[in-house]
């Protein structure tokens, strides 16, 4: 058994909707800290899908490690806070009995941006999505289908009070939540519509900023847990040692003491400005983050410490946070914006870490939608053009949707991008329309003027390369 100096929870108040990598290194490893007080704050995690992660953790008795890598060496912790694992699609009527059952006091979800079947068009509850088709007819395989299920049995049989916790990086990811699920609901039949609806003014939905960056597993994740534990570890995971969480406190039925740090992390920030750390965080990191990941693969950059070691890439990774995000971030109090920025290079530059561009480029179109349009509109409602903002697009599909015969490198045509065959259709085609087509997937209905800077840069891009679009961006560009 892998040892632990996490105390046994008592009881399992937490079901957990996404096995990933990134909630094993960073609700999971809380959690720990937050167990040395007690408390019934098992979690069982429930793989939507896949069964590799849950049915190796069964086979572990439910334990992994979380190897922090830095530059100064690596540590490993392992946080045993799972009190079982189950695949939902595999074992649908577990996982409702588990989400209805009175203990359950928490439901939190990280099933990433595409998670949550949201209708780019209009923002809301996609009810197209054949998941979401099959779960409004009486299945539960999608995020909001199982959890409003869930909470429809919740209605039916005891009402106990129970919270819904999104950690994805969604703005507003609470707040979101609770609309799908409310969406949901009113689509149900109208007994059902009526119970849920009723059961809904009781459960709580917590916004949350989440900050930990966690890469993929490698043999080189595995050797290191096994090296640095005494013994094998199938499914260890990577993370860096930075951890950050800053929620409301607003739990219907109890939460852990995440506020207490432990287990390699400080504690958690209960704070009523959520809203200012998930700005601050979804633009001056992710959004910054994704203008590396795509810049950085079209230079042949593999990972994101190289990518950011570019000089061309650190600039214009400077411009974008410092000109395009900051100025539309109300800064929380206590925060220093400019000691904020300085660690994130820091954070980025972390060779030893291993973190891929086709990581974070990945899932551009839902990733983007949650990190460009905000504060562009910002920009260009004030009259002004915020390049590299600009940059990012043209430079996401200059990545998963070049020109017939543009080659962006292996670690772009890596990506995964759920939009690439529509994106396909129109990238043989003027790129006025194709750039359209690319921000008509991100939605915020931005002006004309925006669009013909991404063409402009997108076109440099896949004529010139990175150097020079990035010289554009930053209007440096001698005349070609
Ligand atoms: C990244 C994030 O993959 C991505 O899109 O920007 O996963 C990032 O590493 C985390 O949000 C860090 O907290």
């Amino acid at each position: 058994m892998l040892p632990t100096e996490t105390p046994a929870p008592d009881g399992t108040g937490i079901v957990h909707l996404g096995l990933s990598n990134f909630h094993r290194a960073h609700q999971a490893v809380h959690t720990a800290a937050a167990l040395a007080g007690g408390g019934p704050w098992g979690i069982l995690g429930v793989a939507p899908r896949s069964a590799g992660i849950a049915d190796a953790m069964a086979a572990q008795e439910d334990r992994y490690a979380v190897v922090e890598i830095s530059p100064e060496g690596e540590r490993v912790v392992v946080p045993a806070v799972h009190t079982g694992t189950a695949v939902a699609v595999r074992e649908p009527e577990r996982v409702l009995g588990a989400l209805a059952a009175e203990s359950t006091r928490i439901v939190s979800l990280t099933v990433t941006e595409q998670g949550y079947t949201i209708d780019p068009r209009t923002g809301g509850l996609d009810l197209d999505h054949p998941g979401v088709r099959a779960d409004l007819a009486g299945s539960a395989t999608t995020a909001v289908g199982l959890v409003a299920r869930g909470l429809l049995r919740r209605a039916r049989g005891h009402g106990a009070p129970v919270s819904v916790l999104s950690c994805d990086n969604l703005l507003g990811n609470g707040d979101v939540t609770a609309r799908l699920v409310r969406e949901f609901a009113a689509a149900l039949p109208p007994g059902d519509a009526a119970a849920l609806g009723s059961y809904l003014d009781t459960v709580t939905f917590p916004n949350s900023m989440v900050d930990r960056i966690v890469p993929a597993t490698t043999d080189a994740t595995r050797a290191a847990a096994a090296r640095l534990l005494g013994t094998a570890d199938a499914v260890p995971v990577p993370s860096e040692p930075f951890s950050m969480w800053a929620l409301e406190d607003r739990f219907a039925a109890g939460r852990p003491a995440w506020d207490r740090a432990g287990a390699g992390v400080p504690g958690a920030v209960f704070t009523d400005d959520v809203a200012g750390y998930e700005l601050l965080k979804l633009r001056l990191l992710n959004g910054t983050h994704s203008l590396i990941a795509y810049l950085g693969a079209l230079a042949g950059e593999d990972l994101i410490a190289r990518s950011v070691a570019r000089p061309a890439v650190r600039g214009a990774a400077e411009r974008v946070l410092h000109d395009d995000h900051l100025p539309t971030v109300a800064v929380p109090a206590g925060v220093d914006a400019d000691a904020y920025a300085a660690r994130l290079f820091t954070r980025w530059s972390n060779t030893a870490l291993g973190h891929r561009t086709r990581q974070v480029g990945s899932d551009g179109s839902l990733k983007l939608a949650q990190r460009i349009p905000g504060p562009a509109a910002r920009h260009l409602a004030d009259g002004r053009m915020p390049h590299h903002l600009a940059l990012t697009v043209a430079a996401w599909l200059a990545c998963v949707a070049p020109p017939p015969g543009s080659d962006p490198g292996p670690h772009a045509a890596a990506m995964a991008e759920p939009a690439r065959d529509r994106l396909a259709a129109t990238a043989g085609g003027p790129a006025p329309a194709h750039v359209r087509a690319g921000l008509e997937l991100l939605g915020g209905e931005l002006p004309d003027a925006f669009a013909a800077r991404v063409t402009e840069l997108f076109e440099v891009l896949v004529r010139h390369g990175v150097d020079d679009a990035v010289a554009e961006a930053a209007g440096t560009r001698s005349a070609a």
